[in-house]
């Protein structure tokens, strides 16, 4: 069927997360009538798409319910397909092992089959990540870096990679996966490092909170802005050719400094503040990640606009309005 008005239509898998949110409103501006997948709750979580209800669609489906996907794929017929949806936070993985690799490996398994059933010309983005490096076999990390995953996430991100690539060489899809690089922004979940920092320290400056308990403070991240990361997704479906894309900033920070940066935003001194708790240690650290993108600029044109200053204010600014306003969070 296509898109009724002419455009591409898109599916999203994921569109109540962090990514999602983003890639939906980008999708909109560029025409395409969007399908977001949702899975069956008792409460709706909608909180990162309210302003885009009114603009899209929403269909119910499972990655752990090969119908559910396949009817979807029926229903909607898309021109591209966005695979989102994961159990994406490292630390609950290791809790939930088994739901992690259903989720995050197997379910990519029943997207493809669903697509390779329904929809065998249309696109799929699958979202790779950087955890994927794990224990790092060389710095920089680029396309050809060996995997090495250091949680069960991470090795359910490696087989849900290596799944995409075989079905395209074994079946011709169009299938591609963007090895992502830590994204952030006001709309991420407040579990992770950089969220749970800026939110802190918005409550400690408006007098709400006086600690903030933090892990390792010495692992290394390429942080870079959500926003600038939906737009590379975009662009590798627009490729001639698939292919697997590297996307980050090529520069990587410590806890710390992201501590030392946000407390000292506002006029804090983080040291004053930031407790280290052994809960918050994993068993497995991935000590450094730092992306070489310059695949994804050469061939996509891709830049980041967004620096990671830049980003951590943004974060912090956008807490401190909310907590001003005693707005429930909006992850
Ligand atoms: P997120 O905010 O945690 O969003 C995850 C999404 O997946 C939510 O919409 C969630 O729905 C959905 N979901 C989970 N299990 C599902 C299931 N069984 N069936 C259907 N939907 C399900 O994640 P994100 O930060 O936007 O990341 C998007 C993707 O990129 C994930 O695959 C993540 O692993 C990957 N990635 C992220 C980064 C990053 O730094 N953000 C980097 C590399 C890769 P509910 O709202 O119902 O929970
Ligand atoms: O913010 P994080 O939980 O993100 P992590 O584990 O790097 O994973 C995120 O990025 C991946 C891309 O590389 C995605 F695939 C994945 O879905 C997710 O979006 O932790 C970042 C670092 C870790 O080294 C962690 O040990 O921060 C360290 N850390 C120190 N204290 C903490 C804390 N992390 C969290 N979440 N909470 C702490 O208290």
């Amino acid at each position: 069927m296509g898109d009724v008005r002419g455009g591409k239509t898109a599916l999203v898998t994921g569109i109540t997360g962090q990514d999602g949110s983003y890639l939906a409103e980008l999708l909109l501006a560029k025409g395409y009538r969007v399908v977001g997948v949702v899975r069956r709750s008792s409460t709706t979580p909608y909180e990162r798409i309210a302003h885009l209800v009114d603009r899209i669609e929403l269909l119910s489906a499972d990655l752990l319910d090969q119908t559910s996907l396949v009817d979807a794929m029926a229903e909607v017929h898309p021109d591209e397909i966005y695979n989102l949806a994961a159990q994406s936070f490292v630390a609950t993985s290791w809790n939930q092992p088994v739901l992690t690799g259903e989720f995050t490996g197997l379910g990519v398994t029943r997207m493809l089959e669903a697509m390779r059933r329904v929809v065998p010309k249309a696109r799929f983005y699958q979202a790779s990540s950087s955890e994927q490096f794990g224990m790092v076999q060389e710095t920089p990390q680029r396309e050809s870096t060996p995997f090495y995953p250091r949680s069960p996430y991470g090795v359910a991100k490696v087989y849900a990679h290596w799944i995409t690539v075989n079905y395209r060489e074994s079946f011709g899809l169009y299938a591609v996966s963007g090895i992502l690089f830590n994204h952030e922004s006001p709309r991420r979940g407040l579990e992770f490092v950089t969220r749970k920092v800026t939110d802190a320290v918005a409550r400690i400056k408006l007098g709400q909170a006086n600690e903030l308990r933090l892990g390792n403070l010495d692992a290394r991240r390429d942080w870079g802005f959500a926003g600038d990361y939906v737009d590379a997704m975009w662009r590798m479906l627009q490729q001639e050719t698939p292919g697997d894309y590297v996307i980050g900033t090529g520069e990587t920070w410590t806890v710390r400094q992201l501590c030392e940066e946000a407390f000292g935003y506002v006029g804090l001194d983080w040291r004053a503040h930031v407790v280290t708790d052994p809960r918050f240690a994993r068993p497995a650290e991935v000590e450094l990640l730092v992306a070489d993108p310059s695949k994804a600029k050469r061939a996509l044109g891709w830049e980041p606009t967004v620096r990671f200053r830049q980003l951590v204010r943004m974060m912090v600014d956008a807490d401190l309005a909310r907590h001003r306003m005693h707005v429930p969070s909006p992850a």
